[in-house]
């Protein structure tokens, strides 16, 4: 066990030796970027708490290990400067992790990062894949703030690529992001009020939704009584295995090509939500591994 506070560590380095990216399944990449904060803050030190907390995983999750497939850390990335210049060296390392043949797991940092990660699949040669979404908010404003790159935009960012995208558990959103949602095709949803009273664990994707999925988890679609950990908490959430579930049930269905947890802000002190948000990255990776065997 190493101590909490000490940085630049890698994913359950107590357990595990460094892979490889080459022959690693998994690459975890860190992206501690905050720069649009509607709300609460603290989504930068998200990356490094959860690769601290990572330590007291076990290697067995519960129904397989992860782990044997190989787990690789890649350096944190520089959030220094600009908007388009993190998202230009978020995509520059997706696409690296894609060319050694290893799956993005990307920490953040603020629901922006997603927008580089799929660039990375983008300049990559991958195109032909859907995302689907677990969030409190839609994020499909045009811009937030005058700021097309804000957090609340993500999404909208990404649909605007031509990327079909299927949305979980959203409970706050505009007239705008309602009227986006009506006029494009390619936008779905399960809304949390869909989902939460009747504890729905398994969605249906559309027939024409890609094989191919990235999936990106808001921390804040989970219920606050789980994470209370981010910036902008709504009540009504998912629950833990309902989250499971949900992936689960999309992994069964397409093939996931990567995933990324957003948005996470520690709570000094609180150190069981550092915990949670390793444990539920881990949780997918064995989720992901079940479903290729
Ligand atoms: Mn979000």
């Amino acid at each position: 066990m190493q101590s909490r506070s000490s940085d630049n560590t890698i994913f359950l380095a107590s357990e595990i030796e460094q892979a490889p990216i080459e022959q690693a399944a998994f690459s975890v990449l860190p992206v501690p970027y905050e720069k649009t904060v509607s709300y609460g803050g603290g989504t930068a030190l998200g990356p490094a708490a959860i690769l601290n907390a990572s330590e007291q995983l076990e290697t067995w999750d519960g129904k397989s290990n992860p782990s044997a497939l190989g787990i690789h850390t890649c350096d944190t990335v520089n959030c220094q400067g600009d908007a388009a210049q993190v998202i230009e060296r978020i995509a520059n390392a997706v696409t690296h992790i894609l060319a050694s043949g290893s799956m993005p797991v990307v920490l953040g940092g603020e629901h922006t990062v997603t927008y580089g990660v799929i660039k990375g699949y983008l300049d990559a040669g991958i195109s032909d894949f859907g995302v689907v979404q677990i969030d409190a908010h839609a994020d499909l404003r045009d811009a937030y703030e005058g700021d097309p790159y804000s957090h609340a935009s993500v999404m909208k960012r990404v649909v605007d690529e031509g990327i079909p995208l299927y949305q979980l558990g959203i409970r706050a959103y505009c007239d705008e992001e309602r009227n986006t949602r009506e006029q494009n095709p390619h936008i779905h949803f399960a809304d949390a009020d869909d989902l939460v009273p009747d504890n729905q664990q398994s969605i249906q994707l559309p027939a024409n939704f890609p094989q191919k999925v990235f999936f990106t988890v808001d921390v804040d679609g989970l219920d606050p009584s789980v994470f209370p950990s981010t910036g902008t908490p709504v009540p009504g959430g998912l629950s833990w295995y309902q989250t499971l579930k949900l992936f689960e049930s999309v992994a069964k269905q397409r093939e996931i090509i990567g995933f990324d947890i957003m948005e996470f802000a520690p709570i000094d002190g609180f150190h069981a939500y550092d915990f949670s948000a390793a444990l539920l990255t881990y949780k997918l990776m064995g989720i992901v591994q079940r479903q290729s065997n």
